[in-house]
């Protein structure tokens, strides 16, 4: 009867199983009065309608029934809550970065990873980062859901239970492609799960070029892809030393993508728009970035081009 993937599941579902049946009696009983009262006292030949005030033992009766429903509902709810902020003493700590638009796991300082693979039956406590805005963790399966505000230590912990994909959703809209910003929890055996990490301790040795970090660090690749694909903004492939044909101003002209000109797009994004994109969705980045680091991207966007960087964009 209970479906949830996680040991919170059974408590969430209780509480909304419990206040959806007596919502239920509730709409078919109200319903069925009115319409009684509806035909019982319809205006009929003879009648005299009566005035009445005061009953103190419906007042009564309709203050107690409620309170004592509600009081009913805080305590399943209660009951279903109070587990979800007692996390074990050996759970298994990972911090969960939410940017636009997409989800980061970080196992450990250099072990990063886009999807969320845990052992089964071992309790995790996700710290929640954000970068950037207001985003929200949901993982429905497990019946999870905690704000990720920046400045602001939340987390959550649960109990995997069952082995299996969950989707990761985000539930606080925080901007053009919130309902993009998906991830995939993968619940595993704990040998599946050992052989995962060491793969990924072992991918994480490949020595990752500084500006292909930065533009994964600083959330560029949300909107630029480097294979070539367009997302929200042109792809990052083939761009340095390109000409680029950009509206500023309102008159079109051409420029060659060098370090200029890619400072000037981090910086005054809105200055010269690329032919056939929208002005206004990519923000200046110059509180965020200084010119070297823009300097340690566009090194790695000119080997991107020059085929000198075998390493794409990996985990
Ligand atoms: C919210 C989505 C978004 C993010 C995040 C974003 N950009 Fe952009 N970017 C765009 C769009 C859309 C354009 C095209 C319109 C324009 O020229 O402003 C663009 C244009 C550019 C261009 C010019 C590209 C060309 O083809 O001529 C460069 C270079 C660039 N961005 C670099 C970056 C870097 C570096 C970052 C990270 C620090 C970044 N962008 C983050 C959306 C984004
Ligand atoms: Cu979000």
């Amino acid at each position: 009867m209970f479906t949830g993937a996680s040991n919170l599941a059974e408590g969430v579902d209780k509480a909304f199983l419990f206040i959806f049946i007596i919502a239920f009696i509730f709409i078919i009983g109200i319903s069925a009065f009115m319409i009684w009262t509806v035909v019982h006292y319809s205006r009929k030949k003879g009648k005299e309608a009566k005035q009445f005030s005061g009953s103190t033992k419906l007042e009564l009766l309709w203050t107690g029934i409620p309170l004592i429903l509600v009081m009913l509902m805080f305590w399943v709810g209660w009951k279903g809550f109070a587990p979800m902020r007692k996390v074990p003493s050996d759970a298994m700590v990972i911090t969960a970065i939410g940017r636009m638009w997409e989800w980061e796991f970080i196992y450990s300082d250099s072990l990063r990873s886009r999807e969320l693979v845990l052992p089964i039956n071992k309790p995790v406590k996700l710290e929640l980062v954000s970068e950037d805005v207001n985003h929200s963790l949901f993982i429905p399966a497990f019946r999870v859901k905690e704000d990720v505000i920046p400045g602001y230590d939340n987390w959550l912990w649960f109990t995997p239970n069952y082995i299996g994909n969950y989707e990761i959703l985000c539930t606080e809209y925080c901007g053009l492609l919130h309902s993009a910003m998906v991830a995939n929890t993968r619940i595993v055996e704990q040998e599946e799960y050992d052989k995962w990490f060491e793969e990924l301790k072992a991918a994480s040795f490949v020595p990752e070029h500084e500006g292909l970090k930065l533009l994964r660090s600083t959330g560029c690749l949300a909107c630029h892809s480097l294979d070539g694909s367009r997302l929200v903004g042109p792809s990052f492939a083939g761009l340095y030393g390109s000409q680029r044909t950009v509206i500023s101003g309102g008159s079109t002209r051409t420029v060659t993508a060098d370090e200029a000109y890619i400072v000037r797009s981090v910086y005054e994004p809105n200055e010269e728009i690329v032919e056939g994109y929208a002005r206004n969705l990519m923000q200046s980045y110059r509180e965020l970035l200084t010119e070297e680091q823009i300097g340690i991207m566009t090194e790695y966007l000119r080997k991107l081009v020059e085929g000198e960087s075998d390493q794409g964009a990996g985990l």
